[in-house]
């Protein structure tokens, strides 16, 4: 065994809302909430720690967060700003980790082993690093330090907003959360946590002293629960790479339920065009398209399918067109489409057919497309296409369409 792993964990905190804080004085101190409107359907993305303390949280339905919380201000969220100032973030990671796990916009792992002579150099990094973001960036972060993943996320929740906590040892590790329910483990979901409390584990004392049972529920993943229930955890960090499975995608909460799909034809256009641009920017293709659907009844489905190198709004349409002619039609809340396995050079693993059938005409059939959409809904999308870049434009652009649509 070599020496021991020294590995941050370090995550925002609130981090789309701290960022509208940062950049609106006036909402300080205010309960914040970033997601859709009251008045809309949709979800909290996120909340400052001031609307927490009224219960609001992430992926709680927006009419409930603001009964809860009717004073708060609620905020559309901005992507495209978020990724700028998480591009900001994750700089700063990349001069202190020798490997960085990138886990979120606003979280990751870094591993530092290799950069430190003691554990004492290794806070100083810590130090650094929350000092750094708060300076040149304007904002907090908590922090965790300790041997292992699971240990250092552990830490960094431990005393989040803006903390820093250590553990050091997997005794500590173990003496800390012991007591905890399940789930205070990292890999315990909510599912995991419901079987593990069926058969009567309840901590993770309970896991530690029902190996036999942990296995049979579990198979070879209880083995690795059970194992961190020592705090046992040698998982090395995976680093950033675009083989792997990589995805970006957008989606659309309509605000009354949908049964209309031709306008989800000109809709999955759009979505389109927001993520071409995207892809442009990162010089990336897309092997594989999906297609996110909410039905009324939230029931949610989600189908993808391996395509030729697709990095243009008409291929990702064509693609996500026959992947929605397989599903089940009938009214929806919700439709989205993405791009999986991005990739900076083309997967050439695909039959000659398929680049057959992907001719070269993808201007002229953007345009025919565009066309279209202009005579339908007399808008002009190709000269205001930046516009639509803006989630805000996008959606209002949407609802717009849904009311002046003619066939
Ligand atoms: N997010 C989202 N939908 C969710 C969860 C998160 O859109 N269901 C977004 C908004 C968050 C960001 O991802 O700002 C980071 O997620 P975190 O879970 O780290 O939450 P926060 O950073 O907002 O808060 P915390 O201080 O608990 O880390
Ligand atoms: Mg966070």
């Amino acid at each position: 065994m070599g020496k021991n792993k020294i590995i941050i964990h370090v995550d925002m905190d609130a981090f789309y809302a701290s960022v509208e804080m940062r950049d609106n004085p006036s909402i300080r101190k205010k309960p914040v909430i970033i997601g859709s409107l009251p008045h809309e359907r949709g979800v909290v993305a996120t909340c400052n720690y001031e609307a927490r303390k009224y219960g609001v949280h992430s992926a709680m339905n927006i009419k409930e967060a603001y009964k809860l919380c009717p004073k708060g201000v609620f905020i559309h969220p901005n992507y495209e700003k978020y990724k700028k100032v998480s591009n900001q973030i994750h700089k700063i990671w990349d001069e202190y980790a020798i490997e960085k796990e990138a886990i979120a916009l606003d979280e990751a792992y870094l591993d530092i082993t290799d950069n430190v002579e003691s554990i004492d150099e290794a806070r100083k990094i810590a130090k650094t690093i929350k000092e750094r973001i708060l300076k040149e960036i304007g904002l907090t972060c908590s922090i965790g330090l300790s041997y292992s993943k699971i240990a250092a996320k552990t830490a960094s929740e431990e005393k989040k907003p803006n903390g820093y906590f250590e553990i050091l040892t997997k005794e500590d590790f173990v003496n800390l959360v012991i007591d905890r329910e399940v789930d205070a483990l990292h890999t315990v979901g909510k599912k995991s946590k419901e079987k593990l409390n069926e058969n009567k584990i309840f901590t993770i004392r309970d896991i530690q002293n029902n190996k036999e049972k942990v296995l049979k529920l579990f198979g070879k993943r209880g083995e690795f629960i059970y194992d961190i229930s020592y705090g046992i955890d040698d998982r090395e960090l995976k680093p950033y790479n675009p083989e792997n499975a990589q995805s970006l995608s957008r989606e659309v909460t309509f605000q009354k339920d949908e049964n209309d799909y031709e306008f989800f034809k000109d809709i999955l256009f759009l979505l389109a065009i927001c993520l071409e641009n995207q892809l442009k920017k990162r010089k990336l293709h897309g092997n594989g398209v999906s297609l996110k659907i909410t039905y009324s009844d939230m029931k949610t489905i989600t189908r993808q399918k391996l395509s030729a190198s697709c990095d243009s709004a008409i291929e990702i349409q064509e693609e996500a067109l026959k992947l929605l002619e397989d599903i089940e039609k009938r009214s929806i809340r919700l439709i989205g489409t993405g791009l999986y396995q991005l990739s900076t050079q083309e997967i050439k693993q695909l039959s000659i057919d398929d680049y057959l059938e992907k001719d070269n005409n993808i201007e002229e059939r953007t345009n025919r497309e565009f066309e279209r959409l202009k005579e339908k809904y007399k808008l002009d999308f190709k000269s205001n296409i930046e516009k639509l870049y803006q989630t805000d434009t996008l959606f209002k652009t949407i609802e717009y369409m849904r009311k002046h649509r003619s066939n």
